[in-house]
């Protein structure tokens, strides 16, 4: 099984603090093989939640308290989830469990008028975006309305075929520069995606076209069952954005106050014409690939365990303790506040989001081929038999 290497071979320009090692490195890479001089690199909130003084980021408390209530409420609803899908409640579902801060830090800046392309691992960001829990429960259940986004949020469908939703960004963003739009595009896609030719092919449109888009890429060690030094001939995914002429950084991913300030510098910077940036939020992910499968067949806890320390929330929670934003108790009445929240949703859903076997034909084609209608017209006509609404 591979070790995680403490020493990585990049220097942090901004920060003496150290960016976790590359989740599943079992070493193999050369790190002279790449320019580290060119690849930035941002912690500031390290694993015990002790602050960087020099990069003391200026977010509101407003803000603080905000983004740490989205992580409690993601990291609840992902557990909800996982026991209704065991349950026979719900349909497959992809878990983010540690990767909270990653996925509400990428959106946080963003207004509705900015666009969000999402892969399918990214409930975190789409709460944050404005996605009821019961939609979102709704839409993994299978149902067909739970696909439109909220009224007036730009976001994209989550995509599940592999990568496929960074070009249509990276047109959109080609798009609004075009149409002198001042907004700019959020992406994210994983380490295994950055295999696809469309990432790559996206990267070059965007830097030759100055294109207000942000890639993230979620380097989370795993693409289901193979692991990072199988996927990547480089652990450092920043340095493939450098060779396309894209501004790129690579942050702790866990560490939200880096997420924060490296999102908000990106999404001003392509605001301003300044063109796309990469940000590579290195992560790990903790659960399982989806409910279809199971890690322990192809992973060694031991790799999971050192994550343990580098909880996200966790370590945000001791900083807001220690700065006298939250009282000791706050944590655990926020953790009670969000899963009631979740559980309510929950009530929601179940009343609302009723199955009806007529549709199952229904979404299929705008006009249904004869062969499909006889068999539709079987069906309902066995339904009826059988005394079925
Ligand atoms: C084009 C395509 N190929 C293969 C798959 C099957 N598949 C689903 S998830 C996945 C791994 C993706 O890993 P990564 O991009 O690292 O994202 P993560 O699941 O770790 O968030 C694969 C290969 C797919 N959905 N689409
Ligand atoms: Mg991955």
């Amino acid at each position: 099984m591979p070790e995680a290497d403490s020493n990585l071979p990049i220097q942090a320009s901004r920060s003496p603090g150290e960016v976790p090692p590359p989740p599943s490195s079992s070493g193999g890479f050369d790190p002279h093989s790449i320019d580290l001089g060119r690849i930035e690199c941002l912690q500031i909130l390290n694993e015990r939640g002790e602050l960087d003084e020099g990069l003391n980021p200026a977010f509101s408390d407003d803000d603080l308290l905000r983004v740490h209530r989205a992580m409690v409420l993601s990291r609840a609803f992902d557990a909800r989830m996982l026991a209704m899908q065991r349950q026979g409640q719900m349909g497959t579902f992809a878990p983010n469990l540690g990767q909270e801060a990653c996925m509400i830090g990428q959106v946080w800046p963003l207004g509705t008028a900015d666009w969000f392309s999402p892969s399918y691992r990214s409930f975190g960001a789409q709460i944050w975006r404005g996605w009821s829990i019961e939609r979102l429960m709704t839409l993994w259940a299978g149902f067909h309305d739970g696909f439109p986004p909220p009224e007036g949020v730009n976001d994209l469908p989550f995509s599940i075929v592999i990568g496929s939703h960074v070009l249509p960004a990276t047109g959109i963003a080609m798009g609004m520069r075009r149409a002198k739009d001042p907004h700019c595009v959020v992406v994210n896609f994983g380490d295994g995606a950055f295999s696809q030719g469309a990432v790559a092919e996206a990267l070059n449109f965007a830097a030759v076209d100055k294109a207000p888009v942000i890639f993230v890429c979620e380097n989370n060690g795993w693409a289901i069952s193979t692991p990072l030094h199988k996927q990547s001939g480089t652990d450092i995914f920043a340095a493939r954005g450098v060779g396309y002429g894209v501004h790129s950084i690579r942050v702790d991913g866990n560490d939200i106050l880096a997420m924060m300030t490296v999102m908000q510098e990106a999404c001003e910077r392509a605001r301003q014409g300044d063109g796309p940036t990469l940000v590579e939020a290195v992560t790990f992910r903790m659960s399982l690939h989806t409910t279809a499968d199971d890690p322990k067949v192809y992973r060694d806890d031991a790799l999971v365990e050192p994550w343990q320390e580098r909880c996200p929330i966790r370590r945000m929670e001791s900083w807001l303790i220690r700065t006298g934003r939250l009282e000791q108790a706050d944590p655990d009445r926020i953790r009670q506040e969000c899963e009631q929240e979740v559980l309510d949703a929950r009530e929601r859903f179940r009343e609302e989001a009723k199955a009806s076997p007529r549709t199952i034909f229904d979404h299929l084609y705008e006009s249904i081929p004869q062969e499909l209608e006889d068999q539709r017209m079987a069906y309902l006509r066995k339904l009826d038999s059988k005394g079925v609404e």
